[in-house]
């Protein structure tokens, strides 16, 4: 049986990719931080918490990182933990760069004096791109990050193809661009759209309040985005490939297709708020997955409209079970109005 590790086994990639490799037939290990209170949902949600095995490591502590790679012994890491949220990046600079990007270096070095054979998946990302004008943008096109985030990624990108050229480890790059589903993190603007119309839709708020409306996305869908991290790995030679689904939507097209599934009419509810805004963003993301097409045999079939109605309708079904009573693994309930986070609103009333 092949051994996989996953490092961020708690966020929408972790889950959704240790559900897949359990059907794959793996014995699956993941790593998740030790916190005051336990963040298991997305595990419960999928039902798959009683089948993976949990090690408990921090990028920050490369010992853990050791310890994780030793008693995991996999034939393959995937390496997704990172402070994953652009916004809380300029808030926290100096943690991103510790985390998203010293934590790639702590976590190649671990594989290379533990067990080099081990094949290693960086989660790259479509905001290295950043302000760059190449569209739709490729594997070869130039970098421009404009976040500490994208700074910290573009980090680890290199110190990836670095121990591939300089150590033979087969390491490889997936620079996905946004993938969104109902398990995705309630900070970023598709589920905030579609939690905040569920509650809207039931009464149970009346508005919502958003940034930058016109920024535009390459929006896919997690769950086939992951099967793409595990094809990287199969492959006869390491390579870096993008993965998108070559349609770019704004924040606005979004919000607008998810009110209307809802039956509302979205300019009665959105405000805009300058609390949202961030210092520098990036305006334009497109990508171009024509080579993981050829060379990986992979293909998006989950495009925007289909992505959109599947977040709305799981977000409100699950305010309506929940206003029944019902009660399962969820994020939602306990999640704080973003008007009492205040850090955001002084940072960003500087800039
Ligand atoms: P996510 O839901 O935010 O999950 C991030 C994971 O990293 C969580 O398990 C989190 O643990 C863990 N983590 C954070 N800080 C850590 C630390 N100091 N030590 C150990 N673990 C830590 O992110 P995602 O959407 O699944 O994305 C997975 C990866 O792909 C990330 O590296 C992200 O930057 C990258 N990426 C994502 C997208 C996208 O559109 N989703 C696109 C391109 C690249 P807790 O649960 O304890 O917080
Ligand atoms: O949903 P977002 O926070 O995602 P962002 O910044 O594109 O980053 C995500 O995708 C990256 C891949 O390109 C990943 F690497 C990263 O880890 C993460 O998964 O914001 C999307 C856009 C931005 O332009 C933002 O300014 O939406 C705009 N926006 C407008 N109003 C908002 C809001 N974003 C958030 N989070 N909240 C708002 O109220």
């Amino acid at each position: 049986m092949k051994r996989a590790l996953i490092t961020g086994i708690t966020g929408q990639d972790g889950a959704y990719l240790a559900e897949f490799l359990l059907k794959k037939g793996y014995g699956v290990y993941g790593t998740y931080r030790r916190l005051s209170t336990p963040n298991f949902w997305r595990l419960q949600y999928l039902d798959i918490f009683d089948k993976v095995s949990l090690i408990p490591a921090d990028l920050v502590d490369s010992s853990s990182l050791v310890e994780a790679v030793k008693t995991s012994d996999p034939d393959e890491v995937y390496h997704l933990a990172a402070q994953s949220f652009v916004g809380a990046s300029f808030e926290q600079p100096v943690g991103a760069g510790m985390v998203t990007g010293l934590g790639v270096t702590r976590m190649l070095e671990a594989i290379r004096q533990v067990n080099p054979e081990i094949r290693f998946y960086q989660a790259a990302t479509s905001e290295q791109f950043g302000g760059s004008s190449d569209m739709p943008m490729r594997e070869e096109d130039a970098f421009k990050p404009a976040s500490p985030y994208a700074a910290a990624k573009l980090y680890g990108y290199w110190l990836t193809r670095i121990y591939r050229g300089g150590y033979k480890i087969f390491a490889c790059n997936g620079i996905l661009f946004n993938h969104e589903s109902p398990l995705r993190g309630l900070e970023f603007v598709t589920r905030k759209i579609s939690n905040g119309i569920a509650k809207i839709a039931l009464g149970i708020e009346k508005e919502l309040r958003l940034g930058n409306l016109e920024a535009k996305r390459d929006w896919g869908y997690a769950p086939e985005y992951v099967e793409s991290m595990w094809l990287m790995l199969q492959q006869r030679e390491p390579d870096d490939y993008v993965i998108a689904t070559g349609e770019a939507h704004s924040i606005k097209e979004f919000a607008e297709k998810a009110f209307e599934i809802a039956e509302l009419d979205w300019r009665d509810h959105v405000k805009t708020d300058k609390k949202f805004f961030r210092p520098l963003d990036v305006n334009y993301l497109q990508g171009d997955s024509a080579k993981a097409e050829k060379k990986l045999g992979w293909k998006p079939k989950v495009k925007f409209e289909k992505l959109v109605e599947i977040m709305v309708n799981e977000d409100m079904q699950r305010w309506a079970r929940w206003q029944k009573g019902e009660r399962f693994p969820w994020d939602a309930p306990n999640y704080p109005s973003e008007d009492k986070i205040l850090s955001r609103t002084l940072t960003l009333e500087r800039a």
